[in-house]
């Protein structure tokens, strides 16, 4: 059996936009980890498609995640990061998996809920099994701590579903290892700078509630001083962000990106106007954000590099899935190998 080792797998969608949430609740946390473990991250362009993408958009945004990647500190040399679509032992397995989740299980999954909405007739059958190819995603490469946000913690705990499943069924105990979620940070759950009650998500209509990877500096202040707010001043207590939404993501976000507890930033804004907050709050962003944004222009003016960058992972990465694929294949019962 391959042996087990702590590995870390996480993805990001090539959807566009890709934004501070994405960045605080995600990517930020894949760079530490590259100290721990071995690690692989994926842009999952598979996933992407589960809702129709421009063709030509789709490889541009790819290129752009796995920019970001870079940019943010991914070291793709000494760690692995390619393309989903590249290694087709992620579909390959999604499949045996379809097999084996439930429908039932599938049925309790919010996101699609979300995504589908009122017309759930309409939506993508890959929308409703987009679960099982991310446990396919981790399943794959036996990896054993997935970094994500908050919104992604009920995926995971279904792809754990699975893996037992799986186990069970093919009297194969601790074959696949249950993952574990790395949910970590004061900005898990990134929400809205129009509305502090829904997450900053990259289908937003409005380019306000957001914050991207690629704004300008400009934009950066701009839409921080256009945040919603509501009219008290920051209060003294984190018990007293209860029923303050807007109060609370700003006080999180300068939290996270000055790398402090929320409980230490609660103290600094104490009883101060939102403008106060709102101006800080701009600085650091964008000494932090627009260093990566540069960076990612540098590196997707060169889609070349990107695209040779992503083929050497893939290699590597289908190193190690092809040998775990076939022990899947065996285990099924399918001939051939
Ligand atoms: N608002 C957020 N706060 C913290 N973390 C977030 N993530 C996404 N939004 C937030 C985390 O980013 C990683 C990559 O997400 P994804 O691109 O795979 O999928 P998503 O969750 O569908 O991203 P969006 O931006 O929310 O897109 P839409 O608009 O399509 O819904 C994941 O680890 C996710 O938790």
């Amino acid at each position: 059996m391959t042996q087990v080792k702590a590995r870390v797998l996480s993805g990001v969608q090539p959807t566009g936009n890709l934004h501070l949430g994405n960045y605080l609740g995600a990517i930020r946390n894949f760079v530490g980890l590259q100290q721990t473990h071995d690690c692989l991250y994926c842009v999952v362009d598979m996933h992407a498609i589960t809702v129709f993408q421009d063709p030509v958009e789709l490889a541009s945004n790819t290129r752009e995640v796995a920019a970001a990647f870079i940019a943010a500190g991914v070291d793709p040399k000494n760690h692995i990061v390619f393309n989903q679509a590249q290694v087709s032992q992620h579909a390959e397995l999604a499949w045996v998996l379809n097999c084996v989740a439930r429908m039932g299980w599938l049925n309790r999954m919010t996101q699609f809920k979300e995504k589908a909405g009122k017309d759930r007739e309409k939506a993508s059958v890959g929308l409703y099994v987009y679960p099982n190819l991310m446990a396919a995603d981790i399943l794959l490469y036996k990896a054993t701590h997935v970094p994500v946000g908050e919104d992604q913690k009920q995926h995971l705990e279904l792809a754990r579903d699975i893996a037992q499943k799986f186990n069970n069924d093919f009297n194969a105990p601790a074959f696949f290892p249950l993952p574990e979620p790395i949910i970590q940070g004061p900005a898990t759950r990134v929400m809205s700078l129009r509305d502090g009650s829904k997450k900053m998500s990259k289908s937003d209509p409005s380019d306000l509630s957001r914050i991207t990877m690629t704004d300008q500096a400009d934009d950066i202040a701009r839409k921080i001083r256009k945040a919603k707010t509501d009219p008290e001043a920051l209060p003294e207590t984190a018990d007293d962000l209860s029923g303050r939404p807007e109060a609370a993501n700003l006080l999180g976000l300068f939290a996270a990106l000055t790398d402090q507890p929320l409980s230490t930033v609660i103290g600094q804004f104490a009883g101060a106007p939102f403008s106060s907050l709102k101006e800080q709050l701009a600085e650091v962003a964008i000494e932090k954000i627009a260093p990566i944004g540069a960076e990612m222009k540098r590196l997707t003016d060169d889609p070349a590099t990107i695209d040779a960058i992503l083929a050497d992972g893939a290699d590597r990465a289908r190193a190690i899935a092809e040998p775990i694929m076939a022990e899947v294949r065996k285990r099924v019962g399918f001939l051939g190998n």
